[in-house]
């Protein structure tokens, strides 16, 4: 898969994940191969660096944990107005939970507490160190809960906005589930024709145009218009990541570890997308797996040597976008403070963007 394009392997084989399809495609649409870590610490300043940077982006990863005033209401919360800002943008959200308890505790903390992820979250992750029954666990719990949006979303359509959990969202017309919306404008539109009524989800106020994407033309939308950019809806599916090694100096993720991490996604492709990690495990031809590195820095523009960019003083190492993508195979980069640290993380985005969509250029060829 090292010399595939991103659009190749999105039409690849039966058994690649829908999302891993879904993000492949973005990726070649939006010419990105770039994820935010948006380690910021409050909500208001997510949602903020979110809109700004979500053109630039295919995937914004978060640690709810250290957002202060996440908000956790399920229709309007944080979690709520990131869903609606991935569709406005195209990307997907990570959150970066790295589960790592047994199987039956990890299944509550991913659909139950205050944060449920599973209703926010396209992708969450997990340390392998519990065994394999982590990963099953997650799967079966990411399975239920599609059954049950999709049960939602016949129910909501048939029965004109009624949902029937957290029955709030039931305004005529007004008010839609947030919770569902991500995945079912579609359905909402089919429902909204029948009714006869305006379901504004989002008012767009901008367009979207990157520099370097010659495959995304401008479209030009109305108010109310729920469909962006022409990205498609994402699949009603939920992924998983493996964390099969790390950037930081002296962990005990060893190659035996990193080995049995490639063996359970192997055997669960059904969900798992791929790896973190800090090279491509792709050793089969059939391996399809998504590879999404941290520890990523561009060394500052105006002094491009490397020097400086090596850590950040507590055991983070950092490697260019061209080492990892290039030299590693690596798909996506992860970036966190190389972006939110600086004058205009906007403008910074951007760099990053173009920095590593060169990277995988220069491996295609
Ligand atoms: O090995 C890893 C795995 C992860 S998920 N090393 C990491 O740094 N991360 C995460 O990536 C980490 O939790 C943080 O959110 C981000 C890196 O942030 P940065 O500011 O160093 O770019």
């Amino acid at each position: 898969t090292l010399t595939s394009t991103f659009a190749t392997r999105a039409t690849m084989g039966v058994d690649t994940h829908p999302l891993t399809s879904y993000l492949l495609r973005l990726m070649d649409l939006k010419a990105s191969n770039l994820c935010l870590s948006a380690d910021v610490s409050n909500a208001r300043e997510l949602l903020l660096v979110a809109d700004k940077v979500g053109p630039a982006i295919v995937v914004l990863k978060t640690h709810y944990d250290l957002i202060a005033g996440w908000d956790f209401h399920p229709q309007t919360g944080t979690g709520a107005k990131l869903v609606t800002l991935a569709r406005k943008h195209g990307f997907l959200i990570f959150e970066d939970r790295k589960f790592g308890d047994i199987g039956s505790t990890v299944q509550q903390q991913y659909v139950g507490g205050s944060a449920r992820v599973v209703e926010w979250a396209h992708i969450t992750n997990v340390n392998m160190i519990p065994g394999p029954t982590i990963v099953t666990a997650l799967a079966e719990a990411a399975a239920k809960w599609k059954e049950r949006i999709n049960y939602e979303v016949k129910t909501s359509v048939s029965a004109g906005f009624s949902y029937p959990e957290d029955g709030e969202g039931t305004e005529e017309g007004g008010c839609v589930n947030p919770r569902t919306d991500v995945n079912t404008s579609n359905h909402l539109r089919d429902a909204d024709e029948r009714k006869g009524s305006i379901v504004s989800i989002t008012t767009v106020t901008q367009s979207f145009e990157p520099a370097d994407s010659p495959r995304l033309s401008k479209t030009t939308l109305r108010d109310g218009d729920e469909v962006y950019l022409g990205i498609e809806e994402a699949p009603t599916d939920r992924g998983l990541l493996i964390l099969a090694q790390m950037s930081s100096a002296g962990n005990l993720m060893n190659a035996e570890y990193t080995n049995a991490c490639l063996d359970t996604a192997r055997k669960n492709k059904g969900f798992v997308m791929g790896f973190v990690a800090q090279q491509s495990l792709n050793g089969e031809p059939e391996d399809n797996f998504i590879t999404m590195t941290p520890g990523c820095q561009l060394p500052p523009e105006d002094e491009p040597t490397e020097n400086g960019i090596n850590g950040d003083g507590l055991g983070q190492q950092y490697k260019t976008p061209e080492k990892l993508i290039v030299g590693s195979g690596c798909d996506i980069i992860i970036v966190g403070r190389g972006i939110l640290k600086a004058d205009n993380p906007q403008l910074e985005a951007e760099r990053y963007r173009k920095a590593a969509w060169k990277a995988y250029t220069t491996r295609m060829n």
